[in-house]
């Protein structure tokens, strides 16, 4: 009775797995010529091996230990060779007790223990853990039914993974297990050749990190890679990071220096002997914004003794020559470009939503002011025809006195920094396939919508030019005509900085559920459904970011791996 109970269940679990069972057969088997099978040492070891083992035994030699007990119910399982692949039709074509063949096969249950061996009745709990132990064997991977919160990376050596298989009787059907980690690309395989991987769901997480992107499988560097009976889910593409602020300007350029002031000098009175130094105009050190160097135009000096002209004042850096005179402000930065394309680039190692948009310039910074001119330096006569002439042409004797000094012009502002670009949205991608070699087959694909695009940041105003130095006091003998003759002028103010122009919005990422770079994978009865490309972000200066594409299959040419995606790609949004 027991072992009647037992064939009933194999058989019903073969039927609905919908199995064709060629070498085990199910139905032909009520027949009842169990019992010469059995001889034979090829029936299923559930119905001719140990009693009420269902599905687990054992050898062919128990298998005619069954036969002995000559049940009529038991079906027929004739050998059509040593070794069985796990097949469509789910047969156990060396009748081991499952579709696939237990010898070559390291298996995987959420109710195994890592530490086990992985051989049949002995599961390992990870995939992770079954993957290193097929590799080293050279087995492959049968995965029961079941979810796997993993990242499977398949590298260097071919693992092949089989799903499909019931946790608790291993036999196989239709149902697939689904591997989910909390983040991260589900399958990874690479530098690998000759693999299948049958009857599974890859499932990638909504990415999380700003301009990241959710790949469900990704392929690098394979070739003969069979996907079949899968289902690949990718979550949505990350937002693009947002410009980040940038500092504003909070002190004024700095000031030009004063003039000195006018020597008080007297030749009829002792001790106030004259020098023959004149009063020198102002002078600050160098400033700088960024890498450019700052100065305020120099201030002239005071006529030099006996005779002669003031000194003019010096034009402020950078800029021309203008005495005194206010600094131009300096030019506004350029706003960055705005992300112009709907995918980002493929290299040999992966995908990069690159498709950010550009930074702004900076504002340019303002032309310092000029530097005052210098005051004139008179000889005091007691009875001058002419005092003011005889100043300005340096005549007389009896009384010496210098002019003051003329002010720095004030230092040119810097620039105000640009504005940051916006970051490009990550991309949702079922299968990437790079410089691989896949054949896809039975598969529906999906994908989640694409990042939106970063908005980017503003630039800031320039910085205020600084205040002109003043001129040198005067000579305390000047008075009346001298007061004005002899004081030098005041340095002209530095320009403003320019502001710098606002950064340019980050574009939508894709979504697209295949993505190859070189060649595309072959297909057969595939379902692609691509979700929204990602929303491009609105710009500061009037030009919006592109959103990012929503394609099935989008062929990036491996000739133009450096600059991103191939022309005839169709890379603008949809
Ligand atoms: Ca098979
Ligand atoms: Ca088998």
């Amino acid at each position: 009775m027991i072992r009647t109970g037992s064939w009933v269940l194999f058989s019903a679990a073969l039927l609905a797995s919908g199995a064709v069972a060629s070498a085990c057969s199910s139905g032909s088997a009520h027949g009842g010529t169990g019992g010469s099978d059995s001889e034979a040492g090829a029936c299923q070891g559930a119905d001719c091996g140990s009693a009420g083992q269902a599905g687990e035994s054992s050898s062919l030699g128990s298998g005619g230990e069954a036969g002995a007990h000559g049940d009529p119910m038991a079906p027929a399982c004739v050998p059509q060779g040593k070794t069985d692949a796990p097949d469509d039709a789910f047969t156990d074509s060396n009748c081991d007790g499952i579709d696939g063949d237990k010898s070559a096969a390291i298996f995987v249950s959420p109710s195994g223990d890592d530490k086990a061996t992985g051989e049949f009745g002995a599961p390992v709990k990870s995939l992770a853990k079954g993957v290193a132990l097929a590799a080293s064997s050279g087995k492959a991977v049968y995965a029961c039914i079941a979810d796997y919160a993993e990242n499977v990376v398949i590298d260097t050596k071919a693992v092949s993974i089989f799903g499909g298989y019931d946790c608790g009787d291993w036999s196989r059907g239709n149902a697939r297990g689904t591997v989910k980690p909390a983040n991260g690309i589900a399958l990874t395989i690479k530098n690998t050749t000759n693999m299948t991987v049958d009857r599974m769901v890859f499932e990638s997480a909504n990415a999380v990190d700003p301009g990241s992107s959710s790949i469900a499988v990704q392929i690098v560097a394979s070739e003969q890679v069979v996907l079949s009976h899968l289902e690949l889910h990718a979550g949505d593409g990350a937002a693009g990071l947002a410009g980040g602020a940038v500092a504003g300007v909070t002190k004024r350029a700095q000031s030009g220096a004063n003039g000195a002031a006018g020597d008080d000098c007297n030749n009829s009175i002792p001790g106030s002997h004259c020098t023959a130094t004149a009063s020198a105009g102002g002078d600050g050190p160098a400033a700088s914004c960024g890498e450019v160097t700052v100065y305020g135009g120099t201030g002239g000096a005071a006529a030099p003794y006996p005779s002669g002209k003031p000194v003019l004042g010096y034009a402020g850096a950078p800029g021309r020559r203008r005495y005194g005179a206010a600094g131009t402000n300096g030019a506004d930065g350029d706003a960055g470009t705005a992300a112009s394309l709907g995918f980002g680039t493929v290299t040999a190692t992966g995908y990069t939503a690159s498709n950010s948009g550009a930074d702004g310039s900076n504002g340019a910074v303002g032309q310092s002011g000029g530097g005052g001119n210098g005051g004139y330096s008179c000889h005091y006569e007691a009875f001058p025809t002419d005092e003011v002439a005889d100043c300005i042409a340096g005549v007389g004797q009896d009384t010496f006195y210098y002019g003051s000094g003329g002010g720095q012009g004030g230092y040119g502002g810097c620039g105000g920094l640009g504005g940051h670009a916006g970051g490009a949205g990550g991309a949702s991608i079922a299968l990437l396939s790079i410089n691989s070699v896949v054949a896809l087959s039975w598969s529906s694909l999906t994908t989640g919508n694409g990042g939106a695009g970063g908005p980017p940041s503003d630039g800031v105003d320039g910085q205020p030019g600084g205040v002109g130095g003043k001129a040198g006091k005067p000579s305390i003998y000047a008075g009346g005509d001298y007061t004005a003759l002899t004081t030098g002028e005041d340095g002209g103010r530095g320009g403003d900085g320019g502001r710098g122009g606002p950064g340019g919005p980050g574009g939508g990422g894709p979504s697209v559920t295949v993505v190859a770079l070189g060649t595309a994978p072959t297909t057969e009865a595939v379902t692609l459904t691509p979700g929204a490309g990602g929303t491009g972000a609105p710009g500061l200066a009037g030009q919006d970011a592109a959103s990012g594409e929503s394609k099935e299959v989008e062929v990036v040419a491996s000739s133009s791996v450096d600059g991103g995606v191939d022309s005839s790609a169709g890379a603008s949004g949809t």
